[in-house]
């Protein structure tokens, strides 16, 4: 080993950025101390608002726990534990920006516009894919995507694709790796795991990203576990530092901390859109569920590790913060009795939902007849017709 390769290997990691410590304390570490300005804008009510997103979302997330266990859901993805990262970085964004999600962001869909009832309908196998991504009202929230990272590479596409616009509104059409960065004035944040880090086309859209300077912020939500592998088995060092070696600015968070998930966001998101390049962000949290409802995680995890991290809960942590800025529990009760009655109110919706009719499989496939199509279409006529009172 060369001595260079062993003092990159040595290097000490700065401490994760984070505003409030584990108890609710507005407490900066001293790598927070520059992103402090981010916060001006912030104050109770912003935080109120923050806090009843993250409850509303824990109180639906419950709910199709349930649902799924009554057999009402085929799959459900919990993402309780993971609210705090969720709801800094959603609230960083502005309506322009473009979001890719993975499958466990539910309240980054509920903020920027996709209800939980869209969500939900989809794990009843409701839709063929989600929701109309091009409806203003869906905030450029694109649809969940459960093959590991494929939403990556099409965040860096929509990037490359700011990068074009933005050049064409300049008078310059052509576009190559290795130019500085264009100011865009819009940006596209990218969510994905631990694990999903390791996939090629993780790496591959960080390469483009990096090459060609893109508008992007890529954002792991490191919660210590790919279904059963944990991540030290993924990775020799943290992940923050695999950007550093594509080119990007990248940072470490206290995932469960939404005000550093705020302040970096914004901060990251403000200089994508003003040419600063891409930019990393590894938020530091923990699945408190399982990785869904077909999985059991006590088959694979210490229930000491599972406390450690209970104690962090992200809700616990701004409702403390809360409290000490003078909030009451009558707030505190009316958003817990309101997330319920939400979370209600989308288990009724969702259980006389109508189905989609079976045909409509076929209908979205190519956008020209074709013959594989109608093969099928032919085979699931008969199929049906199969089942009619005299058929053989
Ligand atoms: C390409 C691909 N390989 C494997 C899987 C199966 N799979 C689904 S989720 C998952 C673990 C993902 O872990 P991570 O990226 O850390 O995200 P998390 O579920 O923890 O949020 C695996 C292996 C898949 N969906 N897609
Ligand atoms: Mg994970």
């Amino acid at each position: 080993m060369t001595q260079t390769a062993a003092l990159a290997l040595d290097m000490v990691d700065p401490e994760p950025i984070r505003f409030l410590d584990e108890d609710g304390t507005y407490a900066p570490s001293a790598t927070a101390a520059e992103y402090a300005g981010e916060l001006e804008q912030i104050g109770e009510p912003e935080l109120r608002e923050w806090y009843r997103d993250m409850v509303a979302t824990r109180a639906f997330d419950t709910e199709c726990t349930h649902l799924q266990r009554q057999g009402q859901l085929a799959l459900w993805v919990p993402s309780v534990g993971q609210e705090g990262c969720q709801v800094g970085l959603a609230r960083s964004l502005e309506p322009q920006d473009h979001v890719f999600p993975a499958y466990r962001e539910h309240l980054v869909a509920r903020v920027r516009g996709v209800s939980f009832l869209q969500v939900a309908k989809q794990f009843r196998g409701l839709t063929h894919g989600g929701w109309d991504v091009t409806d203003p009202a869906h905030g450029n929230f694109h649809l969940y995507t459960l093959v590991l990272g494929a939403q990556t590479q099409h965040a860096t596409g929509v990037a490359l694709s700011q990068v074009l616009d933005a050049k064409r509104r300049l008078g310059d059409t052509a576009m190559d790796a290795g130019e500085p960065a264009v100011e865009t004035g819009e940006a596209t944040m990218v969510f994905y795991g631990d694990g999903t880090s390791s996939q090629g086309d993780a790496n591959e859209s960080m390469i483009f990203a990096a090459s060609y300077q893109t508008p992007e912020v890529f954002v792991v939500q490191n919660n210590r576990w790919a279904i059963s592998v944990p991540v030290e088995r993924q990775s020799r060092t943290p992940l923050y530092r695999r950007a550093l070696g594509f080119g990007m600015r990248s940072v470490q968070i206290d995932g469960n901390d939404p005000l550093a998930a705020y302040a970096v966001g914004r901060r990251f998101l403000r200089e994508a859109r003003t040419g600063g390049g891409p930019g990393y962000i590894e938020a530091l949290t923990y699945r408190i569920g399982a990785h869904t409802t077909s999985d059991d995680p006590t088959r694979y995890r210490e229930s000491e590790e599972l406390a450690r991290w209970q104690r962090r809960d992200p809700i616990a942590r701004l409702e403390a913060y809360l409290r000490s800025m003078g909030v009451g529990d009558d707030f505190f009760e009316e958003v817990r009795a309101t997330s319920d009655a939400e979370a209600k109110r989308v288990r009724d919706q969702i259980l006389t939902a109508p189905e989609p009719d079976a045909d409509s499989m076929f209908a979205h496939v190519y956008s020209e007849p074709h013959p594989r199509i109608e093969e099928q279409r032919a085979w699931l006529d008969r199929y049906e017709s199969s089942f009619e009172e005299g058929a053989a």
